[in-house]
């Protein structure tokens, strides 16, 4: 008999919206797939590419996903979520109706023997002062009460205008402001005593090795993604879907 289930998925930013069904139903095929093979699935944040509070759980769409994501964690896969800064106001019905665990963002995880820091990876883009200035804001508890007290439709309207202006805002900013900061990289593995962490964000897939230090950037979900796996002999990218042949 096969030994099942001792490998472990990260994915991130998948950016689920209707308005991208290609991605949706690669999503959906993964976590059919791959997903349904692995012991336990790590989101690491923008599952979604907004969320505008839990009851957008009555959204089609949203419900579709949560349903799938229920599907797999009722077979006995364990599924695990940190917010990223398009869904960071997930909270308990989200759960519920996934079925996931909600870790805190910076949370040190033992992945097949190695503690690794899982983060959704904005916190460590620390030049883009004017992006933590907006997380801080958005963060604070007294701004959320505020922001989920308006009626569903104003905080969506809210939230595409703020999200306008961001692609706005990154269409001027200077790629490297975009990226980790070195020193917050190297602060994060020294306050959290790892020498290994997996994050998402950047958009910008790799493997960053610095002595015994590894980082893994996950890649972003588009007419592809990808994951990375994890097991006892290491990690390693699993491209989605499964490239088939030459080319
Ligand atoms: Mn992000």
């Amino acid at each position: 008999m096969p030994t099942p289930h001792l490998t472990t998925l990260f994915v991130s930013d998948i950016h689920l919206h209707p308005s991208r069904p290609l991605t949706a139903r690669l999503f959906g095929e993964f976590l059919a797939g791959p997903a349904a093979q692995a012991g336990a699935l790590y989101i690491l944040g923008d599952l979604f590419d907004a969320w505008a509070g839990d009851d957008d759980l009555g959204d089609a769409f949203n419900a579709g996903v949560c349903a799938a994501l229920k599907r797999l964690a009722e077979a006995g896969r364990r599924v695990f979520f940190i917010p990223g800064n398009r869904d960071f106001l997930v909270a308990d019905r989200f759960a519920a109706a996934t079925g996931a665990t909600l870790l805190a963002d910076e949370t040190v995880v033992d992945i097949h023997g190695v503690p690794t820091l899982l983060l959704h990876g904005d916190t460590l883009c620390t030049d883009d002062r004017a992006y933590q200035d907006f997380r801080a804001m958005v963060r604070a508890r007294a701004w959320q009460e505020e922001f989920l007290a308006q009626p569903l439709a104003v905080r969506r309207a809210e939230i595409a205008s703020l999200r306008e202006r961001s692609e706005a805002g990154k269409r001027v900013k200077p790629q490297a402001l975009m990226d980790v900061n070195e020193t917050a990289v190297q602060q994060a593995y020294a306050a959290h005593q790892v020498t290994r962490m997996i994050h998402g964000h950047t958009h910008r897939q790799a493997r960053h090795r610095h002595g015994s230090f590894e980082r893994w950037v996950l890649p972003d979900w588009d007419a592809s993604g990808g994951a990375l796996l994890c097991d006892e002999s290491g990690c390693r990218w699993l491209a989605f879907p499964t490239r088939v042949g030459a080319g």
